[in-house]
């Protein structure tokens, strides 16, 4: 006989000691226990032993047999356990998640351009509060006490004293407050009132631009929006200016460009008027200078204000402002 009973364990135990797989440990356990075994030929095998040996011989062949077969079993037992635990197992055969890739809502896409046109004509951005005083929102901007926007129908009161700005013209207030003329501003952000239809939202976004400095004329401000108008749509598109009134400027004009859809005709999108209101706008009333200090004798300004979800409806032919609010991919995917 060539090996010790010890040997042959020792050996066993190397050998499942490298088994990473249920299929190993099975092959390992026919081949030292099964019919044709190591162990089974080793017991066969007594009988060549010299008489004295043969029953201790019996006894550890039999302790080993024994000892290997729990040792394979729980073995067999914990690699078929593991094989079955998919739970940290990677196919690298699968397709990569794909990333989404995120894009700036119209609404900022249109608020940057507005920015980026004025910027270019030498005005700053200034931001501000959206929860406001009365005195910002209304009292500074000569909007008097009676006035319609003053009511809790149009605006969101927080307090007695305290609304959500109705527009961003408190900034422009404010700023002139800080800062002696010359003054070249625009104001974007977001506004509130109590309105909710096809055309209105609760939020939207506004732009307004006051420019102050000696000898400013109704003439500067028809060319600084003439410009704006030609560069955020066409620079052959027709635009008129229309007599209007707002409590801030004197005199006010609204500004209309020339209907894109019927090209002056009459249409749907223009109320059969041919023509489309695209901003307010007017010579900043002396009032307004008077509460921030400015003296009227040396300074003018001009002012004016749009909405930003109404310029870019008429630039993308978006038909209904809810769209822009309701986080619809359909809809953002296309700006
Ligand atoms: C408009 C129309 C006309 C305006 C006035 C001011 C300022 F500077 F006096 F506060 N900011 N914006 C203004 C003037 C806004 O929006 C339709």
């Amino acid at each position: 006989m060539e090996k010790t009973i010890e040997q042959i364990h020792q050996e066993a135990l190397n050998e499942l000691e490298a088994a990473s797989e249920a299929e190993a440990v099975q092959e390992l356990s026919v081949r030292y226990l099964g019919r044709k075994g190591v162990i089974t030929s080793f017991l066969r095998n007594i009988s060549k032993l010299p008489p004295e040996n043969r029953p201790e011989a019996g006894k550890k062949a039999n302790e080993t047999k024994k000892a290997l077969d729990k040792l394979f079993k729980d073995a067999l037992k914990r690699l078929e356990r593991i094989a079955a635990d998919t739970s940290d197992y990677i196919d690298v055969s699968l397709p990569g998640r794909t990333l989404l890739a995120g894009s700036l809502h119209p609404i900022t896409q249109i608020t940057g351009l507005i920015c980026e046109i004025f910027t270019n004509l030498g005005f700053d951005i200034v931001e501000g509060p959206e929860v406001e005083t009365d005195y910002y929102n209304f009292e500074a901007l000569n909007i008097p006490k009676n006035h319609p926007a003053r009511d809790m129908q149009d605006t969101f009161y927080i307090s007695d004293n305290i609304v959500l700005r109705t527009h961003t013209s408190p900034v422009q207030i404010r700023t002139m407050e800080k800062q002696t003329p010359p003054v070249r501003i625009i104001a974007p952000g977001k506004v509130y009132r109590c309105d909710s239809d096809l055309t209105h939202t609760p939020m939207f976004n506004q732009v307004e631009g006051l420019l102050v400095d000696e000898n400013v004329s109704f003439g500067d401000l028809k060319g600084t929006l003439t410009t704006f108008v030609h560069r955020m749509f066409d620079d052959r598109i027709s635009l008129r200016f229309r007599p209007s009134f707002f409590p801030f400027t004197e005199p006010s004009a609204e500004v209309d460009i020339l209907c894109v859809m019927c090209r002056g005709k009459g249409c749907r999108v223009c109320s059969q008027t041919g023509w489309i209101e695209v901003l307010g706008a007017g010579m900043v009333h002396p009032a307004l200078f008077e509460n921030v200090g400015y003296d009227t004798s040396r300074f003018t300004g001009f002012a004016f204000g749009m909405g930003v979800e109404r310029i870019a409806m008429l630039k993308y032919g978006i038909d209904d402002i809810r769209k822009y609010f309701d986080n619809d991919l359909r809809f953002l995917r296309q700006f």
